[in-house]
């Protein structure tokens, strides 16, 4: 791969730069502070579909087989209630190989075509272990309401090189993990791009990757091994420790399992596991939540249901003295002193037997009570983290056996390890090499935005916020002329919980990377009942179903003006 500039002093008088720089590069002055202006990437110029869609299964690439070109007509699809325009749907794979387990392994794949062109590329990371083509409609997370292909590009979407949804068996093949890691993204990328001119009869102008969750890692990876590809990048929930959180969750049901009724049983995925969700009720979860609000809620101005100032609560509330403690039975009032030593662990991290840290804190937020919290705390810690934690990045892979009693240290040691068969370890592949520096994209021009819910229970929002801050310590204290965070409140992964989890981020992104307009500000809407693309059942009773917000980029935090309707955005601000 590329070298990666850790001087930034040398990159800060780049060529790119040189021009804007010339003083403070010549003179050798340190003192100068003046920030060094970035370069401004040209406006993506629209186009339409010039190639006979059917023609494309006559496109042809090195290592790519084309099974079918056909037009999508206009309302054949819809999203969130919009039909989607006419489109050409391309479906194919690349690198067909037979791997070191015997089986047969491509990098399947589908492209999507709009008649009419915004003259952008979306590659569209996608969920979980991947191992499915899901449709590429450049679903950007932030509820169901924004999507690529309805803003006009050409999105690309893969299985990232094995299929089987949700099953680890690829795990055991190298190059299977290698793919599913980075390489898939890398090998489509020029093949995409090739095609996009194939069918328009130029590259794209402009290119964005995105997802969320395991597609907010693709992205972030992205951000260091693309950097030279893609212009704007838009992460969701990345989980850009991937490994370490899967350790974590794992870490996390052994703590459950300390507090849980003995011999309570679920089923997930056609397994029977532990019902680790009778460790905390719902109806002791939203008492949580509802004192974390009587202590949080009106710090950041706003008595309105939604902790902003998310700092400052970790600072105000206290599990120990806010929460009452049991004096009898559980009766969802209380909850024990274990209940509270579990909760207590959980937001302080995972550790190893020696106690080092094995991932990152987990806030305090009213998001707690949300049904997507409990599912990752509670069911996808046994039957999905215990998969890629224990075969797919694992340097002896196999499965637990019992994740209730699996060795944290094992695990933790295994996703950094290597061996004779698995040359490259878990936390190598998954990864960014080094998600602080970004200098390759900020110097070119590209643009990152990343949000997170606060109350995301598999890849914590504090670990997004040590993203930004690492990248700022990197950048002169500031990243944000390049890349921006924001919390949202209350969500739980990639949307759900009480909260404003509805919002569109690409067109800010786009206007950021081809207008120069920063985005102080995203606004985001509640899905209440009537909202077309699919109702929130968390959105709290007391809510207006339309309420909206603003998003604010790390560190600031939505503020009530002091005045006017609290269900509406126009009266909050960033600070
Ligand atoms: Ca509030």
């Amino acid at each position: 791969m590329r070298g990666f500039f850790s001087h930034r002093p040398l990159m800060a008088c780049s060529a790119v730069a040189a021009a804007a720089a010339l003083v403070a590069c010549g003179g050798g002055d340190d003192t100068a502070a003046t920030p060094t202006a970035l370069p401004q990437l040209s406006a993506a110029q629209a186009g339409t579909l010039s190639a006979a869609c059917a023609s494309l299964t006559g496109f042809t690439y090195a290592g790519v087989t084309i099974a079918s070109a056909a037009t999508v007509a206009a309302g054949t699809l819809t999203l969130a209630g919009t039909p989607v325009p006419e489109h050409c749907l391309v479906t194919g794979k690349l690198g067909s190989r037979t791997g070191s387990d015997g089986l047969t392994y491509a990098i399947g794949f589908e492209m999507r075509l709009p008649q009419a062109w915004s003259g952008r590329f979306f590659y569209q990371g996608n969920g979980g272990l991947d191992g499915s083509v899901v449709t590429a409609t450049g679903a950007t997370g932030g509820g169901p309401n924004t999507h690529a292909l309805l803003q006009g590009f050409a999105v690309i979407s893969s299985d990232a090189g094995h299929t089987g949804a949700q099953t680890a068996a690829f795990g055991f093949e190298p190059q299977a993990r290698l793919d599913y890691g980075y390489q898939a993204a890398a090998k489509l990328t020029p093949m995409a791009k090739a095609l996009v001119k194939a069918a328009y009869g130029r590259t794209p102008d402009r290119s964005y990757f995105g997802g969320c969750s395991n597609g907010g890692r693709h992205t972030l990876v992205a951000t260091s091994r693309l950097a030279e590809e893609y212009d704007g990048f838009l992460a969701g929930a990345p989980g850009y420790n991937l490994p370490k959180a899967a350790v974590s969750q794992i870490w996390g049901a052994q703590q459950y399992a300390r507090a849980y009724t003995v011999g309570a049983t679920t089923v997930a995925n056609g397994s029977t596991i532990a019902d680790l969700s009778t460790a905390f009720t719902p109806a002791e979860r939203t008492m949580i939540a509802g004192r974390i609000l009587a202590k949080c809620d009106a710090l950041d101005s706003a008595a309105d249901g939604i902790v902003s100032d998310t700092a400052a609560c970790q600072k105000a509330f206290s599990l120990a003295d806010d929460v009452p403690t049991c004096s009898g039975a559980r009766d969802g009032t209380c909850l024990t002193a274990l209940q509270k030593d579990v909760l207590t662990n959980i937001h302080a991290g995972a550790r190893t037997s020696t106690g080092s840290a094995v991932y990152n804190t987990f806030p305090f937020d009213a998001g707690i009570s949300g049904t997507g919290w409990a599912t990752w705390e509670f069911v996808n810690s046994l039957a999905l983290d215990p998969l890629a934690a224990g075969v797919v990045f694992n340097a002896t892979p196999a499965f637990l056996a019992n994740p209730l009693t699996a060795s944290i240290d094992a695990l933790a040691a295994g996703i950094t390890a290597t061996s004779a068969t698995y040359a490259v370890s878990g936390m190598d592949f998954m990864t960014p090499p080094n998600p602080s520096n970004l200098s390759v994209l900020k110097n070119r021009g590209a643009k990152v935005m990343v949000y997170h819910g606060v109350s995301d229970a598999v890849f914590s929002y504090d670990d997004s916020v040590t993203w930004i801050k690492n990248l700022a310590s990197a950048n002169d204290g500031d990243a944000s002329n390049f890349a921006r965070l924001y919390g949202v409140p209350g969500m739980n992964h990639c949307s759900g919980g009480p909260a404003t989890d509805q919002f569109d981020m690409l067109t800010p992104l786009v206007q950021w990377v081809e207008q120069g307009k920063a985005p102080d500000a995203v606004i985001a809407t509640a899905r209440g009942t009537g909202n077309a693309g699919g109702v929130n059942a968390e959105v709290p009773a007391g809510w207006a179903a339309t309420r909206t917000r603003p998003l604010c980029a790390y560190p600031k935090v939505a503020k009530y003006k002091g005045s006017g309707s609290l269900e509406l955005a126009a009266n909050f601000s960033c600070q």
